[in-house]
């Protein structure tokens, strides 16, 4: 699909124009842009209202200095963000991000696509999102906390219970959320549910660790069903090693799928037998060590360098669970070519535009990120119910209302994409569910 409504072109062209040097918020906003073009011929009054122009400028940006002091006692310094995108339909919410790659074109691109995934939760969540550009890999314990506190003795004051709540994502645990919450409770002295993700002494949610890739799983097996499809005894290859991948691989696993590889910046792992995610979760949970290692605990299984191979691994079903962009054209068409006939996202945005393309182009079912990895935060959701009502559910509580919402979520996309005459192109349905009910709260509340 091309871009080819008069209006959205000249607001994209803005937004290229305002936004220089933000590639990948770019291509978030371009991507969402083509599949509203439908929903814009239809809907005079919401281009009236400015939405969209309102939707791509977020409401608030915050960038502040991280200084913390080292094992060896220098200062060192990091840039830290939070942008704050849309609060139409509630507090924000959205994730902390902790790589060396983060800048301003990520957050944001992570904050515009969270406005639509949290509104497909039908959960009462606006999108932000945040991080900073330190990296993780190789500090001590003492380092981590150290960044943690000051990252949010500036934070603090820009966020609430019911102004906006961050959570986890990549190189953010319940460790690191641990550390955010300690700080904030000791500047604001105050015990709310500021953040999710959190420890389960102290207001976490059962199943939160597992709900990404938990919900990742569902949300495919809805989409194989509607296909005449299932995970039963179906080869997945799942990239990343980190939250998403490990539970997405044990819940593909419990469906009666195999999944061969795993992968992490260096590179990836082969096991033809199936992953053992005991050995996994001891290397990455325990261990924070990287992938090659589990070829200690399986010396049948192989070790490839560079991480891109992973795709070129015969595969029914492929669930990129890793990072932005990390699955191209190239790699698309390897999949396709070896029999691949399904790619569900974990991470967000993983599929370059030119995947996206083969995927169209060979048929084959897409499940896009918004939608399939919206089981994370729905849960982050489920975990600020629990702490406004001072109560917690059980696992299978939480698991039973995560697996609600995730065929909830496909059935809006479903729907949607037949609505406006694309029929199991998931990618616009999930886009304009999204759209649909932020952009009526944006027109209702007025231009503000
Ligand atoms: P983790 O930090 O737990 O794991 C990240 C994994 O991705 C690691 O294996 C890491 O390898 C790999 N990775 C990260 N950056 C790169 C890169 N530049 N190139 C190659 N591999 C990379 O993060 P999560 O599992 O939480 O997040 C994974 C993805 O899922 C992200 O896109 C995130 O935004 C998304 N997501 C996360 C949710 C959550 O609840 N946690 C919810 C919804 C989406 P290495 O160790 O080498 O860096
Ligand atoms: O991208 C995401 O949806 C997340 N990292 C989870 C955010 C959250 O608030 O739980």
């Amino acid at each position: 699909m091309k871009l080819t409504n008069e209006y959205l072109v000249n607001v994209l062209e803005q937004v290229k124009k305002r936004n220089p040097n933000e590639p990948e918020f770019i291509q978030a906003v371009t991507e969402v842009f083509v599949t509203l073009q439908p929903v814009i011929e239809q809907r005079p009054d919401l281009v009236a209202s400015g939405v969209i122009e309102r939707l791509v400028e977020p409401e608030r940006q915050i960038i502040f200095r991280v200084p913390w002091i080292d094992d060896n006692g220098n200062v060192q310094v990091n840039r830290g963000f939070r942008v704050q995108f849309n609060s139409a339909i509630g507090p924000y919410k959205g994730g902390i991000r902790l790589h060396p790659s983060v800048n301003l074109s990520i957050i944001k691109f992570l904050g515009f696509e969270q406005t639509f995934k949290n509104s497909l939760t039908t959960l009462p969540m606006g999108g932000g999102k945040g991080g900073s550009d330190f990296d993780p890999k190789g500090k001590s314990d003492a380092e981590i906390m150290k960044f943690c506190q000051s990252f949010m003795t500036e934070l603090y004051r820009h966020i609430g219970a019911d102004l906006d709540v961050p959570a986890g994502d990549i190189g953010v645990g319940a460790r690191e959320v641990g550390y955010f919450f300690g700080q904030y409770k000791r500047i604001r002295n105050e015990f709310t549910g500021v953040l999710t993700g959190k420890g389960l002494t102290y207001g976490g949610s059962l199943a939160r660790k597992q709900a990404t890739g938990y919900g990742l799983c569902y949300y495919t097996q809805e989409m194989l069903k509607a296909n005449g499809k299932s995970f039963d005894g179906q080869t997945v290859v799942i990239s990343g090693s980190g939250n998403v991948a490990i539970y997405a691989c044990e819940k593909a696993t419990e469906l009666g799928a195999k999944v061969v590889t795993l992968s992490d910046s260096n590179g990836y792992i082969y096991d033809k037998d199936g992953i053992d995610l005991d050995a996994v979760k001891q290397i990455k949970e325990v261990e924070r060590k990287r992938i090659s290692e589990y070829l200690k605990y399986r010396p049948n299984a192989e070790y490839h360098e560079g991480s891109k191979g992973v795709w070129t691994v015969k595969c029914d079903i492929a669930l990129p669970c890793a990072t932005q962009n990390e699955l191209d054209g190239e790699g698309a068409l390897a999949l396709a070519s070896n029999g691949c006939y399904c790619v569900s996202e974990g991470a967000n945005m993983p599929s370059t535009p030119e995947a996206i393309s083969v995927y169209f182009d060979k048929k084959m079912l897409y499940g896009p990120a918004k939608a399939a990895n919206a089981g994370g935060v729905a849960t982050s959701g489920l975990e600020m119910t629990q702490n406004s009502m001072r109560l917690s559910w059980t696992f299978e509580e939480v698991d039973e209302k995560l697996h609600a919402i995730m065929v909830s979520i496909f059935k809006a996309c479903d729907e949607y994409s037949k609505a406006y005459g694309m029929p199991g192109n998931y990618m616009a349905g999930a886009n304009i569910a999204g759209f649909m009910k932020v952009a009526e709260s944006m027109k209702a509340q007025g231009a503000v």
